[in-house]
């Protein structure tokens, strides 16, 4: 460790979870020492716009600005554009309101440019005031791609279509990220998984969220070679996610419901897990799965209680 690094993080990042994960962390270290790295798998392009919901859930939410109802999108939001949109027959099952469009329009505008979604990311992060850095995991395509357990006539399906327009209200057989493969780490995070005391792998859908993320070549292998300091938090509490089909997706996938399921997942790159109260009973299986269980609050209703959860993770690896 070399100096000036000793309160440093850098927080693995889906979206609703993180954004409030990251919004406690922020109470208790300064936004210079902080890295998002954030999912891009649910990125895509409606109406030619290039939308990246996870990056700007964790914006709007950093900032403020979110809508505290949805967790996503705007507060105090019109929607005179989608309703026009609605009345020409256009496609309007993925609601973007004003506010958030114009966003959209300016990420489009620079990426035609030839701006990478990695620079944006940072202009609009500090058009909003934010002195974290926040970071895509990566500035190539990664698509996340679902195939539903009954076949729709689509072997596969896009990820907003499963989530959004389906509600993620069907069963699914398999989750795939096309293009990862070639997909390169955004620059900075590599030198952000390196050089951050800890790595926190924040409370995020295991499969759709921090899958994306752990699988662009390189980050895994470097989590795994300093797993003694990377720290997750479980999404999953008693059984069930907090919130959005983690839960159910991993029944679907063959997988345990639970903070252990979680552990069984994560333990080759990260070596502790906290898990919820609710799941105190559970801390020796999840020792047995690999990774040291802490036991703590991990429900953030409030930015108090996300601070007090960001704390414990924190120290839960460093002692600090
Ligand atoms: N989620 C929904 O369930 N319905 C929506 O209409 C919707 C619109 C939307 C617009 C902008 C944005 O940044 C996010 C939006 N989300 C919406 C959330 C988002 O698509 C998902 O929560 C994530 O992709 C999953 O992390």
């Amino acid at each position: 460790m070399t100096p000036g690094q000793t309160e440093t993080v850098a927080v693995l990042a889906g979206g609703v979870g993180a954004a409030r994960f990251l919004r406690g962390l922020l109470r208790v270290r300064r936004p210079t020492d902080v890295t998002a790295i954030v999912n891009v798998g649910d990125d895509f392009t409606l109406h030619g716009l290039n939308i990246s919901p996870d990056l700007d859930t964790v914006t709007y939410t950093l900032a403020s600005v979110i809508n505290p109802e949805t967790g996503w999108g705007r507060a105090g939001e019109s929607w005179r554009v989608l309703t026009e949109l609605g009345r020409l027959g256009g496609q309007d099952w993925f609601q973007l309101g004003d506010l958030d469009l114009a966003l959209h329009l300016y990420r489009t505008q620079r990426r035609s440019e030839g701006a990478s979604l990695s620079q944006v990311t940072g202009e609009i992060a500090a058009s909003f005031g934010l002195e974290l850095t926040l970071l895509p995991v990566s500035d190539d395509q990664i698509q996340t791609r679902i195939t539903p357990a009954e076949p729709t006539g689509a072997a596969e399906i896009d990820f907003q279509d499963y989530f959004v327009a389906q509600r993620h209200g069907i069963s699914i057989r398999a989750v795939r990220f096309a293009g990862i493969d070639t997909a390169r780490p955004a620059p900075g995070v590599i030198e952000a998984l390196w050089g951050s005391a800890v790595v926190v792998v924040a409370p995020s859908n295991p499969f759709v969220s921090i899958g994306p993320v752990v699988d662009v070549p390189g980050v895994r292998e470097v989590l795994a070679q300093r797993r003694h300091s990377v720290v997750a938090v479980s999404p999953i509490v008693g059984g069930a996610s907090i919130k959005g089909p983690a839960g159910a997706m991993m029944t679907e996938l063959g997988h345990e419901a639970s903070a252990v399921g979680v552990a069984r997942l994560y333990a080759e790159f990260a070596g502790t897990l906290v898990i919820d109260d609710a799941d105190r009973d559970l801390a020796p299986a999840v020792s047995d799965a690999g990774m040291s269980p802490v036991v703590a609050d991990t429900i953030m209703s409030s930015p108090e209680r996300a601070a007090a959860l960001a704390r414990t993770t924190l120290e839960a690896v460093s002692g600090s």
